[in-house]
């Protein structure tokens, strides 16, 4: 991994690609396609990127009983206790309505509602995860949210694979449709003959995807544009260092273009990490993906102590941080930019893309500096709550018709003025 020791953090500048422009042409020809021609287009275009002739769009429920007899019984229960867990930990999340009482017997307060419906993505190939499925549908489900629907490219046997079907099953999501890229994400926000349109998309994908959110938001809402994994390790003196570079080495094995990153006040534990990651990486199934993020991507910040290593890891706002250090409660309220953050030396950042209960889609490249993980409130919206009184009205009317007439608003005056006792204007 290249090492920084003089705090020169310019390398966080590259981490953002940039899609070419033809790249964005082609999907700007498949969206108009499928809004077009539909159910064709999203078969054609199967057939030529996933090399898929498709029957039907929508997956039967007979091939998702099939799926059940492909995944081994341990890995089932272990997605029906993940499957809890992240249900358990986004209860918490469901924001209330509420209505208050206030001077002149005014009512204000918010209403909540969640979204009709909701579209989860997810991608093909090695990044096909079930884990995915479940963070993508369980908050919109816990939110309320009443058709939530699921679309994912075929396999090159002709089949979404058997881990995310049965992962949906577990949660009852019944629509699931198969296609992929940019002419799924087209087919849930206009619709074809088959899938009727959903309110927001939500889920990782490759670039084509992303792109494709890109153009069809405003049309639609979409969750954040999400990059390759990060992860960023905070270590003091007292880390583990096999472990740490085992955590670092986690995310490496998602992308070429993941970013592993240790941030640490101990040159000896650095080198030590360092080591670890060369001897450990040949080792990995994926260590020709996890190679490239290591060596290309990967960095050793040092940090003169603890409160510039929490600055430098502000600085990275990265997905994942793991504060491996002796205290980390103390360390905690510097840090302002991370989206999930892990405490400890037992909390290895896989225990959170599986299992404790808080979502794994989280914001990268720089974006939880203002954005949060996928929740529950993600899957809502709020409507605002507005009773007057007269004796309301009375008291405010004047100041509400003067803030109008100022804003060259006459007519907005007017309807106040009719309903305050005594009123003057007459037609
Ligand atoms: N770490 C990934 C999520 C994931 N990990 C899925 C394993 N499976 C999100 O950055
Ligand atoms: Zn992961």
């Amino acid at each position: 991994m290249e090492w920084i020791e003089n705090g020169d953090l310019s390398f966080l500048k590259k981490r953002k690609v940039e899609a070419k422009e033809a790249a964005q042409q082609s999907v700007r020809e498949i969206i108009a396609r499928v809004r077009d021609e539909g159910d064709k287009a999203l078969k054609d275009y199967t057939k030529q990127f996933d090399g898929v002739e498709l029957g039907e769009l929508r997956v039967p429920n007979e091939a998702i009983a099939a799926a059940y007899r492909h995944v081994p019984e341990k890995v089932i229960q272990a997605i029906r206790q993940a499957a809890e867990n992240i249900r358990a930990f986004h209860e918490k999340q469901k924001p209330s309505s509420w209505t208050e009482t206030v001077e002149h017997g005014v009512v204000l307060g918010q209403k909540v509602t969640p979204l009709d419906s909701v579209g989860v993505y997810v991608p093909g190939g090695t990044a096909s995860y079930p884990s995915s499925v479940l963070m993508g549908a369980v908050p919109a489900l816990v939110a309320g949210v009443g058709r939530v629907v699921l679309i994912s490219p075929p396999q090159k046997n002709g089949l979404i694979a058997y881990g995310v079907l049965v992962a949906a099953h577990e949660i009852g999501i019944k629509e699931i449709y198969q296609a992929g890229g940019a002419q799924a994400i087209a087919a849930l926000a206009y619709g074809t003959e088959t899938i009727r349109p959903v309110d927001k998309i939500v889920g990782p994908g490759n670039l084509y995807v992303m792109l494709a959110k890109k153009q069809v938001f405003g049309d639609v809402a979409i969750d954040s544009l999400a990059g390759p994994s990060e992860i960023a390790v905070l270590a003091d003196e007292t880390a583990h260092p096999e472990w740490v570079a085992a955590d670092l080495l986690s995310q490496a094995e998602h992308d070429k273009m993941s970013m592993p990153v240790l941030v640490t006040t101990s040159r000896s534990l650095a080198e030590k990490v360092d080591q670890e990651v060369e001897r450990q990486l040949p080792a990995l199934p994926r260590h020709e993906i996890a190679g490239p993020s290591i060596e290309t991507v990967g960095k050793i910040v040092l940090a003169a102590n603890l409160k510039d290593a929490a600055e430098i890891v502000n600085q990275i706002a990265p997905e994942h941080l793991e504060l491996a250090i002796a205290d980390p409660e103390s360390v905690l309220p510097l840090i302002r930019h991370a989206g999930a953050i892990f405490l400890g030396m037992y909390s290895s950042e896989p225990v959170g893309d599986y299992f404790a209960g808080p979502n794994h889609i989280i914001p990268t490249n720089g974006s939880a500096r203002y954005a949060s993980p996928l929740g529950v409130e993600s899957f809502v919206k709020r409507s605002s709550l507005i009773r007057y009184t007269d004796e309301a009205l009375e008291a405010n009317g004047s100041a509400i018709a003067d803030f109008a007439r100022f804003e060259g608003l006459e007519g907005h005056a007017q309807a106040v003025e009719k309903r305050m006792k005594g009123a003057t204007v007459h037609e």
